[in-house]
């Protein structure tokens, strides 16, 4: 099987069948100039005769052994176009030839390049390593071969697969995106969990849980007791802002002596609420002391 295409030539080149009654095989300069034609062949002086050009861009010639072409654009891909934050991806490298079929470019003969903090390099062999993100993030990488280049790269999208990952804001409890979102990328220092940069007493942890502005002090969170009923034996707390993705706990003491104990949740909401009420059903003592606990599922 060869390339397709035997008459394609270049400034460099000019490809030939072996006709019948000229001798097979060798090349040689042509025209008094640098254009090397070539006639390569094995067997007898009969090229026969060229098969159909398959969907794959190649074309069976008989006798035919090599054919030179130039390629002229290189296209980087990858199966699929995403990896893992931390995880590998193998990339490909196709170049198109000067006759229109493509030939796919051993990666190894690929020089590879990138300059994404997304990605944390590229091995010689084109695997390329990504790094932890914050947020799902696109990252171009380039090939050359031979001073063919991908024009534009190849965009890979390396996906967040962990919330809590990402440079000095890892392993802290605040997911990654919110702390970049308000503090912009790490290192800062008035990210980390237990500063609390508004100074309204709630730190970035309690912020983050609880959905308020860790760089305003008038957004905060806040519990009231707006209703008590002895007889009924209820206490109605308002909750001034609840949000989505938390679980709302209340719990209670009634002397802040014994340790305080879960006795009613909030369902989990579809979109953030304003003056929530949770009731305590169970409020008999002549007084309680409560406590909002708010967790991330
Ligand atoms: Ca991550
Ligand atoms: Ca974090
Ligand atoms: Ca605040």
């Amino acid at each position: 099987m060869a390339q397709a295409g035997s008459s394609a030539s270049s400034a460099n080149h000019q490809l030939l069948h072996a006709p019948p009654g000229t001798p097979a095989g060798g090349g040689a300069v042509s025209g008094g100039n640098e254009t090397i034609s070539a006639e390569i062949s094995v067997g007898g002086e009969s090229h026969g005769v060229p098969g159909e050009i398959t969907a794959f861009g190649t074309q069976a010639k008989p006798n035919l052994i090599g054919q030179l072409y130039d390629p002229r654009t290189l296209a980087v891909s990858a199966m699929p176009a995403t990896v893992e934050e931390r995880g590998t991806r193998q990339l490909t490298a196709t170049a198109t030839l000067d006759d229109g079929t493509t030939l796919a470019v051993a990666a190894t003969e690929v020089v590879w390049s990138e300059h994404s903090e997304a990605l944390a390099g590229i091995g010689t062999a084109g695997l390329v390593t990504a790094a932890s993100v914050y947020q799902d993030e696109s990252a171009t990488v380039h090939g050359s071969h031979h001073g063919i280049t991908d024009p534009d790269g190849f965009s890979l999208t390396v996906l967040n697969i962990s919330t809590d990952d990402f440079g000095t804001y890892a392993a802290d409890g605040i997911d990654d995106d919110w702390q970049v979102g308000w503090f912009g990328l790490p290192p800062n220092a008035d990210a980390a969990p237990t500063a609390d940069p508004d100074a309204d007493q709630q730190d970035n942890r309690f912020e983050f849980l609880s959905g308020f502005s860790p760089i305003d002090p008038l957004a905060r969170f806040a519990m009231t007791v707006v209703a008590v009923d002895r007889v009924a034996g209820t206490a109605d707390l308002q909750l001034n802002r609840v949000i989505p993705e938390r679980i709302y706990t209340l719990l209670s003491s009634p002397d802040l002596i014994t340790p305080f104990s879960p006795i009613a949740n909030l369902p989990v909401m579809a979109v953030p609420q304003t003056d929530v009420i949770i009731r305590d059903t169970s409020a008999t003592a002549p007084r309680n002391f409560y406590r909002i606990g708010i967790s991330k599922p």
